[in-house]
């Protein structure tokens, strides 16, 4: 056997036994790894992405005249193996007992902003730039979260040699639960033992009787992307805008081993879509702030090939500090007319004769979008009260 300096801290290399070069192996777990003859005699080291996965005895097969075979480890690596086997036996359960405890008390971090305009592609592959940077992380797993107004998608990357239950091996599960802190309604999407395109949904709260539901939920998973798409619609107490809470949990039993992932409380709130801008029109234009004028009236103009309805309760106008509901609004002539209180607006405004203010006004449609614009008035601050 050739001599194998330093391979002792080559964790991520296995020797194969072949004598042919350049040679592309595919390993029956579905992974790729480039040979490199580094001996120059035939003996070929590779590197192998799951190494859990692969041990003495894994089929392997490559191009060329002789396919087919298995990896061979060196008998001391055997060794090696067999005890650290037993050793992963006896610590499994310390180990999940310990990742519980731990990700008991993980810090829930903080999200910006993931309101997505091009929904991701859930074909389980994360391409370049598809889910942004990661929402939680681990050394094992990233987590990526994202919603439109109309679905909360998820998708979860495993790393470090972590997978999820596909490829050999039959027992795996994947399970996401979405919760509403408010209320602790669950709702638990499953992919249970490997079933191709079969992801149930499972109410587990009330827990008595649990109820399997039909869902609208998409998904696809690789050995270490799982992407799911869930329509906001299921989630019936959920709003855009609320916060959610969420537990991922995969376990997988692979070909010599088995991975498990845990992520626990974590919380993430629906984004709202970006303000639409529309055009405001306020009048009068001219304020006098001896006025005794009722109303100040802001017309809304939605851009064109915008359909939707202006939510009146939700519709404001700000100047600085003061936020000002509107007392009443209407579609008049096609355009939204939407009347506030005069006298509360001229509390507010600097008393500089002639000067200029900007006024907002910001609201929502009633499917949620947010939209605002401005306009501004002039101030007459010392003229005769009309
Ligand atoms: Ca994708």
């Amino acid at each position: 056997m050739p001599r194998r300096k330093g391979r002792r801290n080559r964790v991520d290399s296995r020797v194969i036994e072949n004598h042919q070069h350049g040679i592309q192996l595919d390993v029956a777990d579905g992974s790729n790894p480039q040979v490199v003859d580094k001996t120059g005699q035939g003996e070929h080291k590779m590197k192998i992405p799951f190494l859990r996965s692969i041990s003495h005895g894994t089929p392997i097969a490559w191009s060329g005249a002789n396919p087919g075979g298995r990896i061979r480890l060196p008998e001391r690596e055997q060794l090696e193996e067999k005890k650290m086997i037993k050793y992963r036996k006896k610590t499994t359960a310390t180990l999940l007992i310990a990742i519980f405890m731990i990700s008991m008390f993980a810090v829930v971090m903080p999200v910006g902003a993931f309101y997505t305009q091009i929904p991701p592609t859930i074909d389980g592959v994360l391409d370049t730039g598809e889910w942004g940077d990661p929402t939680f992380g681990s050394d094992y797993f990233n987590i990526y979260v994202l919603n439109n107004a109309e679905y909360l998608y998820v998708a979860f990357e495993t790393l470090g040699g972590t997978y999820l239950p596909t490829g050999g091996g039959d027992v795996g599960m994947m399970n996401l639960y979405v919760m509403n802190p408010d209320t602790w309604e669950c709702w638990a999407y499953c992919w249970i033992h490997r079933t191709p395109d079969l992801i149930e949904l499972k109410y587990t709260y009330p827990p008595d009787p649990q109820e399997t539901l039909e869902t609208g939920a998409t998904f696809a998973v690789t050995e270490t992307v799982f992407e799911l798409q869930i329509p906001l619609s299921e989630l019936e107490s959920i709003s855009l805008g609320d916060t959610i809470n969420f537990h991922f949990l995969s376990f997988a039993e692979g070909w010599t081993n088995w991975s498990t992932c845990w992520l626990y409380d974590q919380e993430y709130t629906l984004e709202l879509p970006p303000p639409i801008q529309v055009d405001i029109d306020i009048k009068p234009e001219t304020l006098n702030l001896k006025s005794r004028g009722r109303w100040i009236t802001a017309f809304i103009t939605l851009p064109e090939g915008l359909t939707g309805d202006i939510d009146v309760t939700t519709v404001q106008l700000v100047y600085e500090d003061l936020n000002l509901k509107a007392d009443w609004g209407a579609v008049q002539k096609g355009v939204f007319m939407a009347k506030f209180d005069r006298a509360e607006l001229i509390d507010s405004l600097p008393e500089d004769n002639f000067s200029e203010a900007t006024l907002e006004v910001t609201g929502k449609l009633t499917d949620g979008t947010p939209f605002e614009g401005t306009d501004s008035v002039k101030i007459v601050a010392n003229g005769k009260g009309k």
